[in-house]
């Protein structure tokens, strides 16, 4: 797959799709997320691929929306385009697990692209934060909502009233990262966790997400309804007769092509 606005790299079951602006902090205008919902759709249709991280570059994740190309834009060209929903959003579609890897800034329409994703890894040289007022607007793709569920209200309230940007290690204290590694290691050991998700069933990887996922839109009792349907559904699989004959017969688990 060729992208003028991405990389892509292959390691067996794990495809790395990077964001890749350098000039401009990696913005995201159109052009990168249109082609970012193609890759999406192309990885999560492969059968090969298990599991997607979706990094940027050293420096940055993304530096949020493309002001230079919003600048000038007016009601008209947002709300009847459907500037923001129109494509952002694809990655909420995927049903394999995509997992955030974040070094440098992810800001504005960057760190809420990274809260679309599944979890977050960061390098201990990332930054999060939610600028939109500086520039004049709120946040457009679901700052409002996904930082206060991810970190609480006080916090969320903070970072969006004041612009100020959290490091690394609040973002650990506070959940919305799940583990940072120094920023000279992070996609090694990214990799290790992608590949240790990717030799799991990929059948039960897709129903967990799905399931936790559904948390956020539903009741507890119906969410645990949810669940349970995937628990009876997982003995007729060759994942749950293999996970479970192996425990029994002490030998590592083969959960190849199930
Ligand atoms: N857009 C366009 N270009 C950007 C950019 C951005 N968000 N961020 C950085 N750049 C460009 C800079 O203009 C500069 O370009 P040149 O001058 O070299 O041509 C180049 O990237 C390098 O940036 P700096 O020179 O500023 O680099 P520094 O290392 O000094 O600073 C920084 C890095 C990331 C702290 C700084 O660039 C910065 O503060 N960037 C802006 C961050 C920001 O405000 N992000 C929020 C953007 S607003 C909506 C839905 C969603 C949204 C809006 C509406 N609707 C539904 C209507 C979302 C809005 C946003 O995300």
């Amino acid at each position: 797959m060729q992208y003028a606005d991405l990389l892509i790299e292959n390691h067996g079951k794990v495809a790395v799709i990077r964001l890749n602006r350098p000039k401009a902090m990696n913005a995201l205008n159109d052009n990168m997320m249109n082609e970012l919902g193609d890759a999406l759709y192309k990885f999560d249709a492969d059968p090969a691929v298990h599991v997607i991280i979706l990094t940027g570059s050293e420096k940055v994740f993304a530096a949020g929306a493309d002001i230079a190309a919003m600048a000038n834009y007016t009601y008209a060209d947002t709300y009847p385009g459907n500037y923001i929903g129109r494509n952002w959003e694809h990655i909420l579609n995927i049903r394999k697990p995509v997992i955030g890897v974040v070094s440098g800034y992810a800001l504005g329409g960057g760190c809420e692209l990274a809260m679309m994703c599944d979890f977050l890894i960061a390098a201990d040289s990332a930054k999060f934060g939610q600028p939109e007022i500086k520039v004049g607007v709120t946040p457009g793709a679901g700052g409002t909502q996904r930082l206060p569920r991810a970190i609480g209200k006080s916090k969320a309230m903070d970072m969006l009233l004041t612009a100020r940007m959290i490091d690394a290690a609040e973002a650990e204290r506070t959940g919305l990262v799940s583990r940072v590694f120094p920023a000279d290691k992070i996609m090694e050991e990214a990799l290790k966790i992608a590949e240790s998700i990717a030799a799991m069933p990929v059948t039960v990887a897709m129903a967990i997400k799905d399931s936790v996922n559904r948390a956020y839109e539903t009741t507890l009792t119906e969410g645990v309804r949810y669940e349970r349907r995937y628990f009876h559904a997982a003995f007729g699989t060759p994942a749950q007769k293999e996970g479970m004959a192996a425990f029994l017969e002490k030998r590592p688990a083969n959960f190849e092509g199930k």
